[in-house]
């Protein structure tokens, strides 16, 4: 019987996740799970109004509960300075409500006291006098003038106007659309929803009376860029702030922001000093935290009767709520929204963008979405599709027709991004192929004929992912650049620590793969250490597909600068000069002979008992990478959908999926980064939405009304790869974290349209729940 050698965790190699044996067996440890002794348990009181004055706040009875230490209101923080704090675009954002209350759910005072369900019931005992105001629920209506004014606080602010924007050429897109036969228009909605991370925000702060050093345990995408933040608000000295992210249940960007909730705790515990928990439940996480999306957006793509595309015109208006908390690069207001060009060559393009205060929660980026990547996308996706509709074109033709084409790569778009490689085409084929397209069209036109509704969505999507270069990119003006620093110990095990933070992506695998293939050592053998800021060097932490593209550039940068070193120690060793070694896959040897041959092993153990004269002791570096460019993975989704004309009902038949995101470090885990994508588009387009009554009382608090796909609903998926690797990264790779999320909810939706666009339906707003397909078709006289 042949015997199965172990994967070693070469890059290209599914080994299996090493966290994943902690997790299965309930021994991770996340934020809840840390308990120190003496700690205290925060709850929070938030306003049931959505705009309101507060005339007073009472906190008597809280105060009066057995077990309750201290109440916090905005008035103590105020005299800390700490009543408002700044938010990571730039803006400031209410820690606890002092004047007014600007969305349902807003922090207005805590309660501090010995036991948490002590803590809940005291502050719900907190009476707070209210002055209802009008709110403000869409930006519409807050740009309106004579609006009521959200941010009256803000010294100049005299509207609820935030930003407006522009990108790319105004003059060329204009005579682009002068000379064009014809223009196809598309207005849209990508209403607001949720990351939902299975594990809440939270916070454990501890800070120390005697020492003044604050170590705070929590849920943070971004441990180090936190770090910097709480010391800049709080002005604590840096070296006494140690953040630790332990394991995280899920971020999905909803643990990039500071919360207000991580501030009062951190003060709490400076002021009794005692360790202070908070841990929010789902509703507050669903009502309070970092949304996603609720952009309105206009686009117009300039054609020529035979389909080529001349240019685009977009406009679109950003519902950022009460705090402009987006987080993203200064450079870009509107985030990348630059990269609406797609995947096709479109010479000319303008972008406009506007951002308005309403009376909802801040937040505005998060979800899988590298700043706004994701809207951007399902503009184009949905427009492409909607001009072959018009022009009586098959979606996938139009599409050829106006690709990048591979030999155009590296591309410089019509906003200004230069697109690192790809080959859109190919991808689509595979796609193609592996669905039978051909013949499903076929079988779509026999069904029509029957008066039976079934659609082929498509979308080839791409995306933009791994930000720096710093030069371009920051988050309140810190760099995106990243690290990795790497110690080999004498018995040849190692240690990689990281800036960035793993919610869930594997990274304690992958990244160990990386070091796996440049020096040798089995991935077992690895230790990836993440989330610490005393214990790992400064990076700008986990979100936008980053961690691949940049912490893992560094991690193979880093491991080959110890490959050097290590050749100096091998020549010393096989008593030949260092530049006759070679180095394959863990053995170093003279060029030429490679039977007498070194281990990465050997090698590791002389670094520190038998070294070249002159030659410092030790194998470890640290690599600080500022990357080129982004990366730009791609791929082609397509969806099949059958349509019940009496209930409105959309079934996905078949959801083929093929990705390219360069090399695979582990396919496996890529694998899985597009699964869960797939899944969280496929309820983003048909389930999911946070909306508001006309006094802002949000609807879509809790599980219930916010519908999450379980594996109930979940289609099942077909996937596909091509290859193309990223021309500047050091081992070829793109991120992959997003890519599902951002192209897929296109192709649901694409397929509903393909279905129903004969009858004259040009659009449905996500979610495409069956009450709204049915009404549309009822409305063309189509429904049963
Ligand atoms: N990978 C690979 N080969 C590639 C690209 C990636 O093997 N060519 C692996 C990576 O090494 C890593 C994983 O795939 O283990 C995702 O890598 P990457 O694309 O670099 O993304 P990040 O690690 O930076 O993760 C961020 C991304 C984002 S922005 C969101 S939001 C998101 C996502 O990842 N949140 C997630 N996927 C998630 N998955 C889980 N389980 N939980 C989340 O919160
Ligand atoms: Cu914008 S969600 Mo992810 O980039 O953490």
């Amino acid at each position: 019987m042949a015997v199965e050698t172990p994967l070693k965790g070469n890059i290209g190699d599914s080994i299996k996740r090493k966290e994943d044996d902690r997790f299965i067996r309930g021994k991770g440890n996340y934020l809840d799970d840390v308990n120190l002794p003496g700690m205290l348990h925060m709850a929070i009181n938030r306003s049931p109004f959505a705009h309101a004055r507060i005339k007073s706040i009472n906190t008597a009875a809280a105060q009066a509960v057995p077990g309750v230490v201290a109440v916090v209101t905005g008035e103590l923080l105020a005299q800390h300075k700490l009543a408002w704090m700044p938010t990571l675009s730039g803006d400031t954002q209410a820690v606890l409500a002092t004047d007014k209350v600007r969305f349902q759910g807003q922090e207005v005072a805590c309660v501090i006291a010995n036991d948490p369900y002590v803590a809940r019931d005291a502050a719900a005992l907190i009476e707070v006098d209210y002055d209802v105001l009008q709110a403000v629920v869409n930006p519409q209506q807050a740009l309106k003038p004579g609006a009521p004014l959200i941010r009256d606080e803000k010294e100049g602010q005299k509207d609820n106007h935030i930003y407006h924007w522009e990108a790319g050429d105004k003059a060329k897109t204009d005579e682009a659309f002068s000379k064009a036969d014809r223009v196809v228009k598309l207005d849209t909605f990508y209403p607001r929803c949720h990351p939902s991370p299975l594990e809440t925000c939270g916070i454990v702060a501890d800070v120390n009376p005697a020492t003044g050093h604050a170590t705070l345990w929590m849920t943070s995408q971004a441990p180090h860029a936190h770090r910097t933040l709480f010391a800049i608000v709080a002005g604590l000295p840096e070296q006494n702030i140690r953040i630790i992210s332990p394991d995280i249940g899920g971020g999905f960007g909803n643990k990039v922001p500071i919360y207000p909730g991580y501030v009062v705790a951190t003060a709490a515990s400076l002021l009794i000093g005692k360790p202070v928990k908070w841990v929010e439940d789902r509703s507050e996480n669903l009502i309070s935290t970092g949304f996603a999306r609720d952009y309105y957006m206009s686009g117009e793509l300039a054609l020529r009767n035979d389909g080529r595309m001349l240019g685009l015109r977009v406009k679109m208006l950003s519902d950022n709520g009460a705090f402009y908390a987006d987080a993203q690069p200064t450079k870009f207001r509107a985030g990348l929204f630059h990269i609406v060009t797609g995947s096709y060559d479109l010479p000319a393009a303008h972008v406009e963008t506007d951002g308005a205060y309403t009376n909802k929660a801040p937040g505005g980026v998060a979800y899988r979405c590298s700043f706004r990547v994701t809207e951007a996308s399902y503009l184009i996706e949905r427009l492409v599709e909607s001009a072959a509709l018009e022009m009586k074109m098959d979606p996938t033709e139009i599409r050829l027709k106006n690709f990048i084409q591979p030999e155009q790569f590296p591309y410089m778009s019509a906003t200004g991004f230069e697109y690192d490689s790809g080959n859109y085409p190919k991808a689509m084929q595979v796609a193609l192929d592996k669905l039978g397209y051909k013949e499903l069209r076929k079988e779509q036109a026999e069904k029509r004929k029957k008066g039976e509704l079934m659609g082929i969505g498509v979308a080839s999507f791409t995306e933009v992912v791994g930000a720096g270069p710093g030069k371009h990119y920051d988050i309140a003006g810190l760099r995106m650049f990243d690290s990795a620093e790497l110690r080999v110990h004498p018995t040849g095990k190692a240690i990689l620590k990281l800036g960035v933070k793993s919610q869930g992506q594997g990274h304690e695998t992958t990244f160990a793969q990386i070091v796996t293939e440049e020096l040798g050592i089995p991935a077992a053998d690895i230790e990836v250490q993440e989330g610490d800021t005393d214990n790992t060097p400064y990076g700008l932490g986990t979100y936008a597909s980053r961690s691949t593209p940049v912490g893992g550039a560094a991690t193979a940068m880093v491991s080959r600068k110890l490959r050097d070193k290590a050749k100096i120690i091998a020549a010393h060793l096989l008593e030949a000069s260092a530049a006759d070694i070679e180095f394959d896959h863990g053995k170093f040897f003279v060029r030429g002979s490679p039977s007498k041959s070194k281990t990465i092993q050997d090698v590791a153990f002389a670094a520190y008992t038998n070294l070249p004269d002159g030659l410092e002791a030790g194998l470890e570096g640290v690599t600080y990478y500022d990357p080129p460019n982004m990366t730009y993975p791609f791929g082609t989704y397509l969806v099949v959908v059958d349509i019940d004309r009496g209930t409105g009902q959309v079934k996905v038949r078949r959801m083929v999926a093929v990705d390219d995101c360069g090399v695979r470090i582990n396919p496996m885990v890529v694998e899985g980064q597009i699964h869960g994508g797939l899944t969280e588009g496929f309820g983003i387009a048909f389930m999911e939405l946070i909306t508001f009554d006309e006094e802002g009382n949000c609807i879509g608090s809790n599980f219930t009304d916010y519908l999450l796909p379980t594996s109930w609903e979940t289609p099942k998926f077909e996937m596909g790869e091509t290859v193309t690797p990223s021309p500047h990264h050091p081992i070829g790779a793109k991120g992959v974290g997003e890519s599902a999320t951002v192209g897929s909810p296109a192709a649901y939706v694409n397929a509903v349209i393909d279905a129903v666009g004969h009858l004259g339906i040009r659009n449905i707003d996500m979610p495409v729940t069956s009450d709204k397909v049915w009404a549309a078709l009822n409305e063309k006289g189509a429904a049963e």
